[in-house]
C-alpha cells in the first residue's frame, strides 16, 4: 500500500526536556494525523538532525494506549480499576477535593506538582498561575539543574556560555559528563563537522564507555565522583609547565595567586590515585589543551549528579579561566544559557498572587514530603491534596520506596494530568488525559542553545483531550480565582503578551520568523568585559552561600546538604557515597538513549531499540563472583533492593555499574524500578538528587 502524501508541513519545536530544544519540520497527513517528523535545516544550531525518537512521533501521538478519557478510580490505589468520568465531573470532583483540603489544614496542604514534560513555557509554567492564585504550596525544583547550575553560577555569576556552534571553530573540544549521542545529538553535530573541516579533537570525560566516548579521539574514563580531582591536576600542570595564560589570570580571575598555591601538591600522581586514570592519560589531556588555544569544554550533567557534583562543576569550569581559553574564538566553556533569556513571564505563572511567605516543598523530596517527615513539610502542614502535569514521580524521583508509601496514602487526593498511564497515572485517584505538543499552542526556548521557537498547534487533539491550560483555567474558575489577573487568555494572547512585554516583538513576528536567535555578541559569551560579578573576576574561591543564583533555596528551606564541607578553592572532596565492604560497588543510572527520561519508554520504536533493562559489569567483578551474561543479580543498599539481569562489558570500569534508561516500574521483576536505590539527600549546597552516585551491594538472585 502506498504511504499517504502529506498535505502540509507544519513547523514547530520538540517540547521534550532536552538541551537540544531543536526546530522541527512536521509532516500533516490529514487534521488528525502527523508524519514523518524531521529537524530544521534552516536552523543553524538544529541543522537539519534530530534524535531518532522524535523522527519517529507518530507513534507516541498516535498510540494506541495515549488516554482519552477521564478517569476515576474504582478500588484500591494502583490497583488498576477504573471508570470513565466526564470532564466537568472529574474537575468538580478535583476543586471539591482541593477546597475540602484547604477547609481541614489550609491552601499549604495542596501542592500542585510539575516538571518538564512539555518545556513550553504556557503549558508547562501554568500550574503557577493556580498555585499562587490559591496560595497553595510552592515546589522547590531541583531534580535536574540544581548542583550543574550552582558550580556553573559559582564561577561566571551568570548561566551562560561560548555559542555552541562556535563549537566548529574549536581544535579541541571536551566533552565533559555529558552523553551527548543520547542527550543532545546537536553537541555530535557540530563536533563532528569541527572534526571533518579542521581535525578537532574530540575528548570525552566520562564513567563509561558510552555512545559519546565511542566517537572520542582521547577517552578519559574515571571513577565516578572524581572529576575535580583531574580538573586540579590539569590546572597544576598549566601552573608547572607555564601554560596558564597569567595574563588573564591577572586580569579576568579572583586570586590565582592562592588557587597557584593551593594547587602545588594537587599533581597528576595524585589525580591519578583518586580518579584511576594514569598519569601518562591526565598529561596528555593536560597538555593537549595547554597547547591549544581553541579548546572548548561542553560541561554536561551527568558528572553533577553525585553529591559533590557542584564543586566537580566548579573545578572542571576553572580549567579554561586558568588556560585562558576564554579569550579565543572557539575556546571558552558552555553549559546552559538560561540567563540569555529575558521573559517576563509574570502573567503566566501569576507572579503578581503570590504570597512569598507560602513554602517551598522540594521536588526531590516528594517521598518525605508525603510521608510527612517535619523538616521536609518546613514543619508546616501534611500535603492532603495533588494536580500532577508533566512529571512521573513514581519512577523518576529518588527514595522510591518513601514515594510510593506517600502516594498510597489513603488520606491523600491525588489528580494526575498525563498522555499516557504512567507509573503516577496508574497511583492516582483522577486521571485526565493531555494533549501532546502537536494538538495545543506553545513557546520554547533552548538551554543548550539560543533559540526561541513557536511550537503552534498543527492537529486536532482527540475530541475527549485537553490542554494543561484548559485544566487550569477549568479548576481556576471552580475553585474562585477565574477572574484574577492572567487568567481567562489564550494560549496565543498569552505568548504574545509575554513576547511583546519581553521586548522580543509580537507572536505574529515569530510566526513569520519560526525562531529568535538570541545570542548575545561574541565579547558578550566569552566574558571578554568581565564575569557577571560586581569585581567581574571568574571567581576561583565561591562563595558557596552567598551567591543569589536563581538555583538558590528559598530562605524557608536555607542552605542544603553539608555545605560546610565544601572547598574553598577547586578539590577533590569525598562528599560522595564512598565504596565500602558492606556496599563494593558504584551504581549510576544513566539516560537511555532511545528514552527521555521515563517518556517513550512507552513507544515499541523506543522499547525494541533499547531492548530491555540490565545491569552492566566489568568481566573481571563477573568472573570474581562466579556470575555470567544473562544472570539475575539483586542490588540494594538501606534503601531498597533491584533484580536485573547482567550484561558483562569492558565498558564499565571495575567496581562500578551501569544501568540506562528510567524502564517502568512493571519491567522490573519485583515491580520497583532503578530509583529504589538512589537517594534523596540534597546535593550541597543548593539541592538535587545525586542520581548516579549510589553505592550498592550485589548477589546472585534467589
Ligand atoms: N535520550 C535521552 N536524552 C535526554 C534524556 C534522556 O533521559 N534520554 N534526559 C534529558 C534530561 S532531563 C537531561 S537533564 C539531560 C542530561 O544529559 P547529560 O548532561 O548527558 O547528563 P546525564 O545523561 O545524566 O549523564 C551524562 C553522562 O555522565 C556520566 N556520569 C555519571 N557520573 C559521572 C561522573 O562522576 N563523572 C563523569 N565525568 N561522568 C559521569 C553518565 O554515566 C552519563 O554517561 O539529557 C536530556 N536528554
Ligand atoms: N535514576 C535516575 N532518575 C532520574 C534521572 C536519572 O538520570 N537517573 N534524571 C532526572 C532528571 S535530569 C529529570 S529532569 C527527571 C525528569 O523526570 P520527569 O519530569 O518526570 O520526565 P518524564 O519521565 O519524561 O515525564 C514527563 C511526563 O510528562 C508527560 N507530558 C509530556 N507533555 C505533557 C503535556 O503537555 N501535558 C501533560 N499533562 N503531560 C505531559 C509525559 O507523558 C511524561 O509522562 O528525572 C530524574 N530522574
Ligand atoms: S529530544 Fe532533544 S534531540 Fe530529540 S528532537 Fe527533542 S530536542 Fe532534539
Ligand atoms: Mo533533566
Amino acid at each position: 500500500m502506498n504511504k499517504p502524501l502529506p498535505i502540509a508541513l507544519g513547523h514547530s519545536a520538540c517540547p521534550h526536556d532536552c538541551p537540544s530544544t531543536c526546530a522541527l519540520d512536521v509532516e500533516i497527513i490529514d487534521r488528525n494525523t502527523i508524519g514523518r517528523v524531521r529537524g530544521a535545516e534552516g536552523n543553524s544550531y538544529t541543522a537539519g538532525v534530530i534524535c531518532a525518537k522524535v523522527a519517529r512521533y507518530a507513534e507516541r501521538v498516535h498510540h494506541k494506549d495515549r488516554l482519552l478519557k477521564p478517569l476515576q478510580r474504582v478500588g484500591g490505589k494502583g490497583e488498576g480499576g477504573w471508570r470513565e468520568i466526564g470532564w466537568d465531573d472529574a474537575l468538580d470532583l478535583v476543586a471539591e477535593k482541593f477546597l475540602a483540603a484547604e477547609v481541614a489544614y489550609g491552601p499549604e496542604s495542596v501542592w500542585p506538582y510539575f516538571y518538564a514534560g512539555t518545556m513550553g513555557l504556557v503549558q508547562r509554567d501554568g500550574i503557577h498561575r493556580l498555585r499562587h492564585a490559591k496560595h497553595y504550596s510552592n515546589q522547590f525544583s531541583t531534580i535536574c539543574t540544581n548542583p550543574a547550575w550552582t558550580g556553573w553560577f559559582a564561577g561566571t555569576g551568570r548561566i551562560a556560555g561560548v555559542d555552541p556552534r562556535e563549537m566548529e571553530e574549536a581544535d579541541v573540544i571536551v566533552i565533559w559528563g555529558t552523553n551527548a549521542v543520547a542527550t543532545q545529538v546537536n553537541v555530535m553535530t557540530h563536533a563532528t563537522r569541527a572534526r571533518k573541516r579542521r581535525g578537532t579533537r574530540i575528548v570525552v570525560i566520562d564513567i563509561y564507555d558510552n555512545a559519546t566516548m565511542q566517537q572520542a579521539d582521547l577517552k578519559l574514563k574515571l571513577r565516578p565522583g572524581t572529576d575535580a580531582a583531574l580538573a586540579c591536576a590539569l590546572m597544576h600542570v598549566a601552573f608547572r609547565d607555564g601554560t596558564a595564560d597569567r595574563d588573564y589570570l591577572a586580569r579576568y580571575t579572583d586570586v590565582p595567586a592562592e588557587l597557584e598555591e593551593h594547587l602545588k601538591s594537587r599533581t597528576p600522581e595524585w589525580a591519578a590515585e583518586i580518579t584511576g586514570l594514569t598519569v601518562e592519560e591526565i598529561e596528555a589531556f593536560a597538555a593537549l589543551v595547554g597547547h591549544t588555544p581553541k579548546s572548548y569544554f561542553r560541561l554536561g550533567y551527568g558528572f553533577t549528579r553525585q553529591r559533590n557534583g557542584a564543586v566537580a562543576m566548579h573545578a572542571a569550569l576553572s580549567v579554561p579561566a586558568v588556560f585562558g581559553h576564554w579569550r579565543h574564538k572557539g575556546g571558552g566553556a558552555f553549559h546552559n544559557n538560561d540567563q540569555i533569556f529575558s521573559f517576563d513571564k509574570g502573567e503566566i505563572t501569576g507572579k503578581t498572587l503570590a504570597d512569598p511567605s507560602v513554602r517551598h516543598l522540594d521536588q526531590s523530596r516528594i517521598g518525605a514530603v508525603l510521608m510527612g517527615d517535619a523538616d521536609a513539610l518546613s514543619n508546616g502542614p501534611p500535603v492532603t491534596a495533588m494536580l500532577i502535569q508533566n512529571t512521573n514521580p513514581m519512577n523518576v524521583a529518588p527514595d522510591q520506596r518513601k514515594v510510593r508509601a506517600g502516594f498510597s496514602r489513603e488520606d491523600l487526593f491525588v489528580c494526575v494530568h498525563e498522555q499516557f498511564m504512567t507509573d503516577t497515572a496508574r497511583i492516582a485517584d483522577i486521571v485526565l488525559p493531555a494533549t501532546t505538543f502537536l494538538e495545543h499552542d506553545d513557546i520554547y526556548r533552548g538551554g543548550g542553545q539560543s533559540h526561541i521557537v513557536l511550537g503552534p498547534k498543527l492537529i486536532d487533539a482527540p475530541d475527549t483531550v485537553r490542554t494543561n491550560h484548559f485544566v487550569i483555567e477549568e479548576l481556576a474558575r471552580r475553585l474562585g480565582v477565574g477572574d484574577r489577573p492572567g487568567f481567562g487568555l489564550s494560549e496565543r494572547e498569552l505568548i504574545d503578551r509575554m513576547l511583546t512585554k519581553s521586548g522580543y516583538g509580537s507572536l505574529a513576528d515569530l510566526e513569520a520568523g519560526r525562531w529568535i536567535d538570541c545570542q548575545p555578541s561574541f565579547e558578550e559569551a566569552h566574558y571578554l568585559d568581565g564575569f557577571a560579578w560586581a569585581d567581574g573576576k571568574f571567581r576561583f574561591r565561591p562563595d558557596w552561600t552567598g551567591s543569589p543564583a536563581s538555583t538558590r533555596p528559598p530562605a524557608s528551606l536555607g542552605i542544603q546538604g553539608p555545605a560546610e564541607r565544601l572547598p574553598a578553592l577547586p578539590d577533590h572532596v569525598d562528599l560522595i557515597e564512598v565504596a565500602d565492604p558492606g556496599h563494593p560497588f558504584k551504581l549510576a543510572t544513566s539516560p537511555a538513549r532511545h528514552f527521555l527520561n521515563s517518556s517513550f519508554s512507552e513507544t515499541p520504536g523506543s522499547r525494541g531499540a533499547e531492548g530491555g533493562p540490565v545491569l552492566m559489569i566489568h568481566p573481571e567483578d563477573a568472573a570474581c563472583l562466579g556470575l555470567a551474561e544473562g544472570e539475575r543479580v539483586e542490588i540494594g543498599n538501606e534503601r531498597g533492593e533491584v533484580v536485573l539481569p547482567l550484561k558483562v562489558t569492558e565498558k564499565v570500569k571495575p567496581g562500578v555499574l551501569v544501568h540506562e534508561g528510567l524502564w517502568p516500574n512493571s519491567a522490573f521483576e519485583r515491580g520497583e524500578g532503578i530509583n529504589t536505590l538512589t537517594g534523596a539527600d540534597p546535593v550541597a549546597p543548593y539541592g538535587g538528587a545525586a542520581f548516579h552516585d549510589t553505592r550498592v551491594w550485589l548477589r546472585r538472585a534467589s
